[in-house]
């Protein structure tokens, strides 16, 4: 049962003109939805964003009973029309969930307050599947879709048992887990105040080359997991000694060269000072130690914020607070950053209007904008009612407007001859004009600071013929780099301004 809540505005209209735009972008307007969105997909086929919270839309029960059902709520970004459904036919409360894209592009969603549960949604039939139960309950715990098409998870005991949550993997063509016993949580185990229950939350997962995963953080220790037989592990060395980045963000902007930039965090997941810490880790082959480079740190200190990485390679980051404490907004910092990867520069963005800490979300948008919503959801009662945020809103980000603070016209792609590409084949495309590169980014999910699927990949590509702007595009052969699933094809312009995404499903 669906219902319409509301219609917000829908995008880019009304833009007031503004001379800065250009330099720090533009928030749009505020859309009320009828819950704190806590985990956001964006469905890669309607471009709709799918979201949730708890059983109920502003707080989780104090009981340890299992609820058996979330209420969810759909964003349509081009009619703005917001709906409601109660989803309880998969029997779980997906609160805290493990989240990501599976390699036909359904959100999978794992543990959380029904701690074994997991519950798939294919967005062709507009249905939620349930999935066999995980061998172990887990709540904060992370996951990702692997090379191979499984998806791989470790860590969580803020759910199910504490402490000793290895890894495990699921096979979506044979829909059964399978325990990777030597995939050892403990070397990923960061020094919370509050011990294990804590210490193993929201793992830093890349999915890399052959079945692999890379653990960046939050821990100060990094580690590489293999995911065959009862799976491997072998220690990474250190992003940077002694310094646990909990609640702090990794996004890789530059697939093709490994790059991992690294975000905040605080020592602890609650009750700890926030960092302004940048790390850029350069991933080679699998179960070779990375390279670790220190950049100049954030203008702010953050944890609890996101990062999405733009079609461009800049990251945007927004929210998260200089002191990390639960259902607060007291400490939180105000101000996004755009970072450069040429420059390695932190830029200034336009305040927030709205205070986005723990349990806020934010994600890219096909049409090159960026979606953030949420924070709060407390326990039982909430102390402070106001840092629950029941909206979204859509930050453009400066390459869409020009100088004199209009949308700038954007590059358009005019033809893709397939929408349905194998790893490391080449595909024609056309644009209304020559553009600068063509870029893919992984359609992405996000919760707790963690999105295990954005990823972006700077395509090669060939101009066949100048009258026409054609091209061929060259994807990468590795599946570890150019991991299964949907993602976003982006023409840049020759002057950074990108064009509306196309829609590639990247097949075995
Ligand atoms: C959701 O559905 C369940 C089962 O039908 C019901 O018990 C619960 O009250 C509903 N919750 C809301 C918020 O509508
Ligand atoms: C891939 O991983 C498997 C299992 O760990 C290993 O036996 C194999 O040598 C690896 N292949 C490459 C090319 O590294
Ligand atoms: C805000 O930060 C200060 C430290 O700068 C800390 O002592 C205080 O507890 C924080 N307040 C909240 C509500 O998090
Ligand atoms: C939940 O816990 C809070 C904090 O301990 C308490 O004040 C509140 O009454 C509890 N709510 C319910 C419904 O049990
Ligand atoms: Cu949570």
């Amino acid at each position: 049962m669906q219902q319409i809540l509301a219609r917000g505005t829908p995008k880019n209209q009304g833009v007031d003109i503004n001379d800065f735009h250009s330099l720090v972008g533009h928030w749009e307007r505020r859309i009320p939805v009828p819950l704190v969105p806590a985990a956001v997909v964006v469905l890669p086929l309607s471009h709709k964003v799918l979201m949730w919270a708890a059983d109920r839309g502003d707080v989780f029960g104090n009981d340890t009973s299992n609820p058996g059902r979330t209420i969810t709520s759909i964003f349509d970004p081009m009619s703005g029309i917001v709906t409601e459904r109660n989803v309880s036919i998969t029997n779980h409360d997906m609160f805290c969930p493990g989240l990501s894209m599976d390699v036909s592009g359904r959100p999978t969603v794992t543990g959380g307050k029904s701690e074994q549960r997991v519950s798939i949604y294919d967005e062709t039939l507009d249905v939620w599947i349930s999935g066999p139960d995980m061998k172990i309950g887990r709540g904060y715990h992370a996951q990702a879709t692997l090379s191979d098409g499984r998806t791989f998870t470790i860590g969580g005991s803020w759910s199910g048992p504490i402490g000793g949550m290895d890894g495990e993997a699921f096979d979506p063509s044979t829909g059964t887990w399978s325990w990777l016993h030597e995939c050892k949580v403990a070397p990923m185990l960061t020094n919370d105040l509050r011990g294990v229950f804590c210490s193993d939350n929201h793992p830093w997962l890349f999915s890399w080359k052959n079945s692999s995963v890379f653990q960046a953080g939050p821990s100060s220790a990094m580690n590489w997991y293999g995911t065959s037989g009862n799976g491997r592990h072998a220690a990474a060395g250190y992003r940077a000694r002694d310094t646990d980045a909990m609640n702090g963000n990794a996004v890789m902007y530059d697939a093709v060269h490994g790059h991992i930039l690294t975000l905040g965090g605080a020592t602890s997941y609650s009750g700890a000072y926030s960092t302004r810490s940048a790390h850029i880790i350069t991933l080679t082959e699998p179960f070779v130690p990375p390279s670790v480079q220190a950049i100049n740190p954030m203008h702010h200190p953050r944890a609890y914020a996101n990062s999405v990485i733009l079609p461009t390679g800049e990251v945007f980051i927004n929210g998260g607070t200089s002191f990390a404490k639960q259902w607060t907004d007291i400490n939180a910092t105000m101000i996004p950053e755009l970072w450069s990867p040429e420059t390695q520069k932190f830029i200034p963005m336009a305040r927030t209007p709205i205070p986005r800490t723990y349990h806020s979300t934010a994600i890219l948008l096909p049409d090159a904008t960026v979606l953030v919503g949420g924070g709060g959801l407390c326990w039982g009662y909430c102390e402070d009612p106001s840092a629950n945020h029941f909206d979204i809103q859509i930050f453009s980000p400066p390459y869409l407007f020009n100088a004199k603070g209009f949308l700038s016209s954007r590059p358009s792609i005019t033809s893709v001859s397939t929408k349905t590409i194998a790893v490391g084949s080449s595909f024609r495309v056309t644009t209304n004009m020559e553009v600068g590169h063509f870029s893919f980014l992984r359609y992405g999910s996000s919760t707790h600071a963690i999105n295990t699927d954005q990823r972006r990949i700077v395509l090669a590509s060939k101009l066949l013929q100048e009258t026409v702007s054609a091209y061929m595009i060259t994807t990468p052969k590795d599946p570890g780099i150019l991991i299964p699933g949907y993602w976003m094809l982006f023409a840049i312009g020759s002057e950074g301004i990108p064009s509306v995404a196309e829609t590639i499903l990247v097949n075995l």
